[in-house]
């Protein structure tokens, strides 16, 4: 479409990466709009089911993994990530061992992303269509995490990372915390090198320690069994068997990010949009529980946990109440809800209440001695044997 020479679309390419980098993405890769050597692994992922009843992920047929029919006329994709793990709050790891307390992913503490990535990427493609006068009626269109769009595949093929055995895209050189977006472009330019080999070698970490095994082999997650898809995308009655595996996750998960090695080497993110909000990287079950409707809409205004809605995050606390030490204080807490919660998050404080029972007839009476007392066991959630944080910032975790 443009009457660029080799030489200037070199010169394109270099200023991408540098306008994408002050624009605050970490890298910046390009690729052709050819991705069938991943055809096949999506659509086995789709017949077996595994996406559950995520019913977005099937209904568009071979638009996920055909550009072109997504967006007639692409001839380059060019992919970014954007760091999401902020040096500041509370020690993950710690927070994830409170089981009192209530874990919410990294990534959900601050602003959507979803937005924020999309308007960078229109602001790279308006410098992009700056570059040169036969540019100005370049087509494009923005992505992240918002149409049928095969993003960690891209984000390999553009040479951003490598797919580890957890599925997630993995940067030697800076784990995996950040998200992915692309732009679709129907300008031809020179494309990256692929990251062709995966990095985790004899490495199984986040296979052995997901807590409802949820990685069924290597790059392939059964989402049906993953706290990720349970607590944020499903929204009916969860397995009874899985409940006790969820611990204190009340919106999604990191432990498969936590227990990798390569997130030793994260970036920390220079985005304070991602920030958390209303101390939620320290936040306590039953403060939180105490939320009503109106405190949950309005603190989670430009959350990405807002998309949940009141009666999940209910079910999602109620599960993580049954899971929690919380005795007596966290019976009458759930009683005290049950009659604003709708008949999906009412099973589940039926249940939540059950279990603190049990732990009553266990221990009566004494469940401060069971939070001190080391060798009285209590229903901790889930403890990896080693979790990796980023390491050049030692101390900056409260
Ligand atoms: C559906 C979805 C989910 C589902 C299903 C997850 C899954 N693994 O598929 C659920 C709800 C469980 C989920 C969870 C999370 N998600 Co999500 N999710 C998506 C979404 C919308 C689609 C992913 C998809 O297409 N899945 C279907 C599978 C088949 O595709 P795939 O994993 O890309 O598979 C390719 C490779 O794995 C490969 N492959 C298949 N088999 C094999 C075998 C081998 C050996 C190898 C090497 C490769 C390989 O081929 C496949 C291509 O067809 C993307 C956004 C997007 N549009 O891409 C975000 C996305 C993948 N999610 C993201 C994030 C951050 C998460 C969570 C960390 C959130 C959280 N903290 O709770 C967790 C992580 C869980 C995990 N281990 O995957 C980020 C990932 C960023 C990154 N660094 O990789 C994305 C890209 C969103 C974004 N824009 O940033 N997610
Ligand atoms: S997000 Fe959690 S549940 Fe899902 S695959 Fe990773 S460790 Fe397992
Ligand atoms: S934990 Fe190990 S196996 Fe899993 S993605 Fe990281 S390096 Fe690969």
């Amino acid at each position: 479409m443009s009457s660029l020479n080799t030489q200037q679309l070199q010169q394109l390419r270099q200023q991408i990466q540098q306008w994408g980098q002050a624009l605050g993405f970490a890298d910046v890769g390009i690729t052709h709009p050819d991705l069938s050597r991943y055809e096949v692994q999506h659509f086995t992922w789709l017949e077996k089911g595994y996406h559950g009843e995520m019913h977005y992920m099937a209904s568009h047929g071979t638009k996920r993994t055909r550009p072109q029919e997504l967006v007639p006329g692409t001839l380059s994709l060019i992919s970014v990530r954007l760091p999401y793990f902020l040096p500041e709050g509370k020690n993950p790891t710690i927070q994830l061992h409170q089981p009192n307390h209530a874990y919410i992913s990294r990534y959900a503490l601050g602003r959507d992303y979803h937005k924020l990535m999309r308007k960078k990427l229109q602001q790279l493609a308006e410098q992009i269509k700056a570059f040169h006068p036969s540019l100005a009626n370049l087509q494009y269109r923005a992505f992240s995490d918002s149409a049928p769009v095969l993003e960690r595949p891209i984000a390999e093929q553009a040479g951003l990372g490598f797919i580890g055995k957890n599925s997630l895209l993995i940067h030697p050189r800076a784990g995996s915390w950040f998200f992915l977006g692309e732009l679709f472009i129907n300008l031809e330019l020179p494309a990256d090198a692929p990251f062709e080999k995966q990095g985790c070698g004899p490495c199984t970490a986040c296979m052995v320690e997901c807590p409802t095994q949820a990685i069924v082999e290597n790059g392939v997650v059964d989402a049906r069994r993953c706290i990720s898809y349970l607590t944020i995308e499903y929204s009916g009655i969860i397995d009874e068997a899985l409940r006790p595996l969820i611990g204190n996750r009340i919106y999604g998960c990191d432990d498969c990010q936590l227990v990798c090695p390569w997130n030793r080497f994260a970036e920390w993110s220079a985005q304070k949009d991602f920030s958390p909000r209303h101390h939620l990287d320290q936040a306590n079950l039953l403060e939180l529980w105490q939320w009503d409707e109106t405190t949950f809409l309005k603190n989670f205004e430009g959350s990405p946990v807002r998309r949940i809605g009141y009666q999940q995050w209910l079910r999602n606390l109620a599960i993580a109440i049954g899971n929690a030490n919380l005795g007596e204080k966290g019976i009458l807490a759930l009683k005290q809800k049950y009659h604003q919660a709708d008949t999906i998050a009412q099973v589940h404080i039926d249940w939540a209440i059950e279990q603190l029972k049990q732990q009553l007839k266990q221990q009566p009476n004494d469940i401060e001695k069971t939070q001190k007392n080391p060798k009285i066991p209590s229903p901790a959630p889930f403890k990896a044997k080693k979790y990796y944080l980023p390491a050049e910032i030692p101390c900056r975790f409260k």
